[in-house]
This record gives C-alpha cells, structure tokens and sequence, in this order.
C-alpha cells in the first residue's frame, strides 16, 4: 500500500488547458504562430480556447479538490508573464498568484513546471535554444516567477520532456517551432537547454525557501520479459544507451546524465568529437547542482528478450491493447522498470510526472462518459508503481491530465482527462475514471 505521505496529483500544461492566448498582454509564443499554419495541426484546432482555464481557473480547482489529490502539477506560460521587451507583465504574474492561492485555500500544493514548450516567439526569433543567450532569459523569468510566487510554490519543474522539446520541435519538425536542426546544432541547442535548467535551479534555490527541484523528461522503459538477471542488465544498460533513434523518445543519458552525474556519457565525447559544443567545466557544474527528486513522465514501453545473448526488441502482437493514439501501448511495466533503472543510476526518490491514457471518449445515452479503458489502465500501472514503491524511494504520481486538452499536434482530437471536455460550450463532465481516480485514492490513503 502506498502510505499517506504520497503525492497523488493530477497535471496540465499552460498552452493545452488555458486558451485566452492573446488577454491582458500576453506576448505570442511558438506553439501561437505553430497552430496558424495549415497542415501542422490534424484537425486544424488551435489554443485560443481549449479548456478555458485563465477563466474558469476556479472551476479547475473545484474538480481538483473533489477529487482528492494532494498537488496540482501545471505549467507556466512565459509569455504570460514576460512582455517582448522583457519586462514583467504583472496582470499575468497575477493569473499564477490567484491560481495557487485558490490551491493552497484547497489544501493543494502547486507543483509548478516553468517551461512546457510554449517558447516565446521574440526569443525564437532572436535564435532560440542556438542563442546562448537564452539560458540567462530563462534565469531571469525564473526570478520573476518564483519572486511573484514567493510564500506560495516551493516545488518547481524546470523543463519538460527536454526529448520531445528537441526532437519534435527542432529535429523533425512536428511540433512548433517546425525545425529541422542538424546533429550538431541539436548537440548545442541541447546544451543550452540544459544550462537553462542549470540557471534556473540557481535562482529558484536563491529566492525560493525550502524549495524542491527536478526536471521532467520522458521515456520509454525497456521491459524485460522474465527475471533473468542478464537480461535485466541488458535492458538497463540498453535504457542509458547513448543514443537509440528507433526508441525515441529515450536518449536518457544524454540529458539526465549531466545534471545527476556531472557530465555526459563518455561516449558523447567518443560519437560526436567532430560537432561537440563548447562545455566548460562551469557549465556541468551549473548544470548539476543537487536535485531534490527525479522527475519522469512514463507512459509506455517496449518488450525485451534474450536470443543468443543479444537483447531483442519484441514486436507487440496483433490487437495487442493500445489507447487512440498511435505510441501508447498499454504496457503497465514500464512505470515499474522505468523508476527501478532511474533509482540505481540516479540516487534519488522518483515522481512520476506524467502517465495517462488517450481513448476515444464520447458521451452517452446516459449523459455521462465511461471510461473504461483508462481506468483500468489507471489500475494496471498503479499496481505496478505500488510493486516499485515497496523497493524504492517513490514519493508521488501525477495523472495526465486533469482534463482532455488540446494535445499538441493531435489538436482537440485525442483525449488524455478524467474530466470530458464538450469544446463546443466549454462543458466539463466528470468521466467514469474520475470518481475511479477518486476511490484509489481514498483508498490508497486510508
Ligand atoms: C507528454 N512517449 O508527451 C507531454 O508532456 C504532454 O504535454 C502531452 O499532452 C502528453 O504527454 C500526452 O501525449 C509525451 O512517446 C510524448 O512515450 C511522448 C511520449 C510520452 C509523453
């Protein structure tokens, strides 16, 4: 049994739940200019709307409190507060504060995520993650949020899944801002990206007392499929691998290994010596100051045997259980072997950030929404972190996402809430696996 000290939350992210994207002064950020153009969104939907949330944050606090979770994990949108002369905004400054006011008079504890994609477009045009100077944009918006924050959030994200930030936005171009950097302009950007993590803790643990700090990447375990001890080691090691294109979105140690360790994997040196960035050694201590959790988004993984003494990907079987969305197998285990294999290389007690389900959710007869599929894949992974947190340090579980929202560039057409959202009147109706959420914790916390 999980014991009362657990962290049950739920999560969203600024761009996919708050709409009102051009009010009180916000400035445009990527995903805004991202979504205008025709063909980079399936169903054509945008932000400007979703689940209204800069209006109805109340209403966002009501689910949250009767559903029983103890944190609500969410993102803040920097151009909500930080104009394009980079000044504050003050108006949005005060969307935050009333926010996590509204929490804490719940007895919710904000878990706040400063950066979830939605990078502001004066600093994309001013070269983005290339400029080196962005890391001390971040470190100053970083000041002016946990300052504005000051008594109300001690728990901060820095980034999000640094892999999909990479990879989607910049490598292959599917998500905004649409690049398609070369190897050695992602090893730069990467570095950047991570000397913003390394300011930004800086900062938070100057302004912020008795702060908590981690930073949020994804994966996809490898899960072995006996308890072989081999085998294990195989797939552990195979997890940390350098980089493995084909099981994006991992490349674990590559952005994990310089703030927990210290310093790249050897083999970074090795692979890329003809396209390295400059790294000093400033820059890996900045970047790995001590962290106080290890922060991962798991939703899925992949099946791994022995032949031969070679590790073999299994492939999944016809009709194997998947959710509406093309990656999202439903493979419990990979919550289990994904903090196992962060624990022993990392040290540190691990959070699960994100895990959710996508299903074709509707309204019925009835008028209500039943979930089935998601709350029997609620049950199957949390069956399988409980296993983990009876072994290890495992301190919380934030379920994605409090409501359905707008999913990147699915759009409005994938739904990932306990809560149906009706984006034709801005309806929000309980789903099945709300109330299910609601008993397992209740239950869980007795
Ligand atoms: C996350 N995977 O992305 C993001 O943090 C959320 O903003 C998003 O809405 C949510 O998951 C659902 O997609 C992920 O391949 C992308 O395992 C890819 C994976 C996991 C999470």
């Amino acid at each position: 049994m999980f014991n009362k000290d657990f962290i049950f939350g739920c999560a969203t992210a600024s761009y996919q739940i708050e709409g009102s994207i051009d009010k009180d002064s916000k400035v445009l950020s990527i995903w805004d200019n991202f979504t205008k153009i025709k063909g980079n969104i399936i169903d054509g939907s945008d932000g400007s709307i979703v689940c209204d949330s800069y209006i109805k944050y109340k209403d966002d606090v009501r689910l949250l409190k009767n559903l029983g979770v103890k944190a609500y994990r969410f993102s803040i949108a920097w151009t909500r507060v930080i104009d394009e002369n980079n000044n504050p905004n003050q108006k949005g400054l005060d969307y935050y504060i009333n926010l996590c006011k509204e929490l804490l008079k719940n007895n919710i504890t904000p878990y706040v995520t400063l950066y979830h994609w939605d990078l502001p477009q004066w600093i994309m045009d001013k070269g983005g993650v290339l400029n080196d100077e962005i890391s001390d944009f971040f470190a100053y918006y970083t000041d002016v949020v946990t300052k504005a924050l000051d008594g109300l959030v001690k728990d901060y994200i820095t980034i999000n899944e640094p892999q999909c930030i990479m990879h989607l936005g910049f490598r292959v171009g599917a998500h905004a801002p649409g690049l398609k950097y070369t190897d050695k302009e992602m090893l730069q950007a990467i570095h950047n990206l991570l000397l913003c993590h390394g300011k930004a803790v800086r900062i938070i643990r100057k302004n912020v007392k008795n702060s908590t700090i981690g930073f949020a990447p994804c994966s996809r375990p490898m899960v072995p499929v006996s308890e072989d001890k081999e085998l294990y080691d195989k797939c552990y090691n195979k997890y940390f691998e350098l980089v493995n294109d084909y099981e994006f979105p991992n490349r674990v140690s590559i952005y994990s290994d310089p703030i927990f360790l210290g310093d790249y994997p050897k083999e970074y040196y090795l692979v890329f010596k003809d396209i390295l960035p400059k790294i000093t050694k400033e820059d890996l201590k900045l970047i790995s100051q001590p962290l106080d959790y290890i922060y991962q988004n798991i939703y899925t993984g992949n099946y791994y045997s022995l032949k031969d003494n070679e590790l073999v990907k299994e492939d999944f079987y016809f009709g194997y259980p998947e959710g509406n969305i093309d990656w999202l197998q439903v493979v419990p285990k990979s919550i289990y072997y994904g903090v196992k294999y962060l624990n022993q290389r990392y040290k540190l007690p691990v959070i699960i950030s994100e895990n959710g389900f996508c299903s074709n959710d509707f309204i019925s007869l009835d008028g209500k929404c039943h979930d089935m599929q998601r709350i029997d894949y609620i049950k199957r992974y949390l069956i399988e972190l409980e296993k983990a947190f009876k072994e290890l340090p495992i301190k919380g579980y934030f379920y994605w996402s409090l409501f359905d929202n707008f999913e990147w560039n699915s759009g409005l057409s994938k739904r990932f809430g306990l809560v149906y959202v009706d984006y034709r009147n801005g309806n929000r109706i309980e789903k099945d696996s709300y109330y299910a959420y609601k008993e397992i914790i209740e239950e869980a916390l007795k």
